[in-house]
């Protein structure tokens, strides 16, 4: 079974780490109805979410992606690039430890989960504000001996790699090519966002269908038209935090 962690709505959400957006309120109990729409959505999937509130004194708190990526032989723990989310860390762990053995990037490497895209395996690592060569280079030393390839991809203008690319299958991946060089991803069907819709590229894909966020209307059609099941989820006050639909879960397989 799959499950996903997940992180309740952290109340100073609106102290959260801004890079790209203007700060706007984010309305704490619309924040929530979202959230709780979302996790019924992986629920409805037929993922068993486990939503945690170890991090309500952060305002990232609830983008738990970021913090570690997790395998089906072990678990990363991240040292995030933002100072204020490097907290986040033990609280997560303490959960993935449950499920996976523990290895970890060490400062002075960074890297954010978000900035990681895991496609079988092979594994692009996005070089960003957040994430820094050391961390990919740790990423790589960590996965090598698994049989894992790391590409490093150049992120330029977004916050993480996964606001520019994401997978929408094995073979195919969803992307706006401006934010990222495209070169490591040669040997996959590309699938461009609308023009209109910039920030339209990060997909979930899960339990055969694939989730986009509303509000991308030409480019969930341009997914649709390809013959993919496509649902939207409405995350309007967590896009406002600079969050995707990504960001907002950790989802592995287990066991029990
Ligand atoms: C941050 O800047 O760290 C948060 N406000 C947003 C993190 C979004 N995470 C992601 O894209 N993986």
């Amino acid at each position: 079974m799959k499950l996903a962690l997940t992180h309740a709505i952290p109340p100073k959400i609106n102290d959260c780490q801004l890079t790209h957006l203007e700060r706007q309120p984010i309305d704490l109990k619309l924040a929530e109805e979202q959230h709780a729409a979302y996790c019924d959505t992986l629920r409805s999937r037929g993922l068993k979410v486990i939503e945690l509130d170890v991090n309500t004194d952060y305002p990232d708190g609830l983008f738990v992606e970021d913090i570690a990526v997790v395998l089906d032989e072990l678990a990363i723990m991240a040292n995030p690039g933002a100072e204020t989310r490097r907290g986040e860390v033990p609280g997560i762990e303490m959960e993935l430890a449950k499920y996976r053995d523990i290895s970890r990037i060490e400062a002075p490497a960074t890297l954010d989960g978000g900035d990681v895209l895991v496609v079988g395996k092979r594994v692009f690592v996005g070089l960003s504000i957040r994430t820094n060569r050391m961390g990919a280079g740790a990423l790589q030393r960590i996965l090598k001996p698994l049989g894992y390839q790391v590409h490093t991809v150049r992120v330029k203008g977004v916050l993480h790699l996964k606001s520019a690319i994401t997978a929408i299958d094995e073979a195919t991946l969803l992307c706006n090519p401006h934010f990222i060089d495209s070169a490591p991803f040669a040997n996959f069907r590309l699938v461009t966002v609308a023009a209109n819709e910039p920030w339209a590229a990060n997909a979930l894909p899960v339990g055969g269908i694939v989730l986009l966020a509303d509000g991308f209307p030409f480019t969930a059609e341009k997914v649709t038209r390809l013959g993919y099941r496509v649902q939207l989820v409405d995350i309007r006050e967590i896009q406002k935090a600079e969050g995707g639909l990504t960001c907002s879960s950790i989802i592995f397989r287990a066991d029990n």
